[in-house]
């Protein structure tokens, strides 16, 4: 006996349910199950994999027969369209068996583009730009509107990602560059995320860019050093700027790639005049091999795209650095190379996406896999396209290396059939530094002291009554002139160039989304709080100290 419902829109479909908009949704109640009135073998997640069937009329009548005590049985239960749009009734389930510690915990899968803008995904307004696989997974998952990257360049922000610390007191606060390797690496005392997931007994990898140590002089922020299994990459951050390296790196060891570049400084930095390894490709290939090879164990992929950065050093010499294999889809549109390359790099990205969807369904470990897709920093300006086109940053103001949202709103996508429920949006004010205590509690450990780190798994359940806020976010930036930012009560903005003495400028982000009018003026108690925040909220640092 089946309870029959029409389907009103693909968003009606739970995750996991591999139905199509037009068919009937078969749900299977828990007092049919009771009854006795399933076969013995009846599988369900067979049935729900199955293409369902519409009923005969006959069919229809003894369904209808069916449902009638099952529908008084259901009397005070949610309706499924309600559970899926509003309550995510398995969620919750799943997550109250998780706290008693009855479930296996899930596999952990941070996906991280690099450089890429809040508005550039389809699900995020994005209109010229092809990304079917995130949009979809957007549909299947959790869309979030207000989450912020750790930092507004890229090594500050994956430092933020890894401690689970605010920019003003985790160890990396900038891009040190080849000046200052040490100022750029983790050092043995930090406590990462992947070495709390290690210690919890998951098996964790790095692919990709990793950029908070390397070997020589900071050798200490080695990934196998801070809490990774393995690692295949890229460790120097101008290394990863060339798309077609000459070497990766796997763990310590430099591994040859067939690709010839004109070589720029000493750490594998130029760009290929023979290029046939792109390396996104091969760190596409690499995840999914450790999905496969680690899915009998719990697991945390830390897959980290290079994805759409610019080959600054190509932008120089050649005047493209949208370093893409092929422009795909955009070859034939009248546009100039650039352009082609920064949506084709785009596209290919969300190509490594469906990929993984399509391995973690074939592996059957979509139910027990939560990963999360997003961005290190706002969009960037450095392959020489045309920014007008694309409109990367959305509604916001600023791009990478700004501190208005522009350059630190990012977005990021939470997918985990039959836990988070479909289609959602949240407006949760969270923070790349949340991903310590939200892993830690769905790996049930404990979130290491001193972080400020508050985890967002209540959201991701649907359960916001149980969801922690921050008072305060923080942001610096230490290129050019010293800047600092804050957003207090997830509402107001404050910006602040020159350290202490030097004036506020404060935006009301309800009333002003792109952050044009300071109201500083208008609100000084305001001002004095974030202020008074703003003076004590960063630690000494040696390496970063504010140049005023
Ligand atoms: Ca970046």
């Amino acid at each position: 006996m089946y309870w029959v419902l029409p389907l009103r829109q693909p968003a009606d479909i739970p995750a996991g349910w591999n139905c199509n908009s037009r068919s009937f949704l078969i749900a299977v109640s828990p007092a049919t199950r009771w009854a006795g009135l399933l076969p013995r073998n009846f599988d369900e997640s067979a049935a729900m994999s199955a293409t369902p069937r519409r009923p005969c009329l006959l069919q229809t009548a003894l369904l209808l027969i069916g449902v009638l005590p099952l529908a008084l049985t259901a009397a005070d239960q949610p309706a499924a369209g309600q559970a899926v749009a509003d309550q995510p009734a398995a969620g919750k389930a799943a997550g109250e068996e998780r706290a008693a510690g009855k479930t296996s915990r899930p596999n952990l899968v941070w996906v991280m583009a690099d450089d890429l803008g809040y508005g550039d995904l389809g699900c995020y307004g994005q209109q010229v730009i092809l990304t079917p696989h995130l949009d979809q997974m957007a549909k299947a998952g959790l869309r979030f509107t207000h989450f912020y990257a750790g930092a507004t360049v890229c090594a500050p922000s994956r430092s933020v990602l890894m401690t689970g610390q605010h920019h003003g007191r985790t160890r990396v606060r900038g891009n040190a560059g080849q000046g200052n390797p040490e100022a750029q690496a983790l050092q043995p005392g930090d406590t990462t995320v992947a070495k709390v997931l290690q210690q919890a007994g998951y098996r964790t990898a790095l692919i990709g860019k990793w950029g908070l140590g390397d070997v020589g002089a900071a050798e200490t922020g080695l990934p196998r050093k801070q809490g990774f299994d393995e690692f295949f990459g890229y460790l120097h951050q101008g290394h990863a700027h060339n798309h077609f390296p000459d070497f990766l790196w796997r763990n310590e060891t430099r591994v040859s790639l067939p690709n010839v570049i004109v070589p720029k400084g000493d750490h594998g930095a130029g760009y290929a005049t023979q290029a046939v390894q792109f390396a996104d490709d091969l760190f596409a290939d690499e995840a999914l091999k450790f999905v496969v090879e680690n899915k009998s164990r719990p697991f945390f992929l830390y897959w980290s795209m290079v994805i759409p950065h610019a080959n600054n050093e190509r932008t120089r010499e050649l005047k493209d650095g949208s370093d893409a294999p092929d422009h795909g889809p955009y070859a034939d549109r009248d546009w100039p190379n650039p352009d082609k390359g920064q949506a084709a790099l785009i596209t290919r990205m969300d190509s490594y996406v469906g990929r993984l969807m399509t391995t973690l369904r074939e592996q059957g470990l979509t139910e027990n896999t939560l990963v999360i897709f997003t961005s290190d920093n706002g969009p960037h300006n450095e392959a020489g396209h045309n920014l007008k086109r694309f409109n990367p940053s959305g509604p916001y103001t600023g791009i990478k290396r700004s501190l208005t949202d522009g350059g630190i709103r990012v977005p990021l996508i939470a997918w985990w059939p039959g836990t988070i429920a479909a289609g959602r949006e949240s407006d949760h004010v969270g923070y790349f530094g949340d991903w310590m205590a939200t892993a830690a509690e769905l790996a049930h450990t404990d979130v290491p002291e001193g972080c400020d780190s508050i985890s967002f798994l209540p959201t991701l359940l649907g359960q916001p009554q149980r969801q922690g806020e921050h008072e305060f976010l923080y942001w610096e930036f230490h290129e050019r002139r010293f800047t600092q930012a804050v957003l207090y009560q997830g509402r107001w903005k404050a910006i602040r160039r020159g350290g202490p003495g030097a004036p506020i400028a404060l935006y009301d982000q309800q009333a002003d989304v792109p952050e044009m009018q300071n109201v500083a003026d208008q609100y000084p108690q305001i001002v004095q709080k974030i202020t008074e925040y703003m003076n004590t909220a960063r630690s000494a640092s040696g390496h970063w100290e504010p140049k005023l």
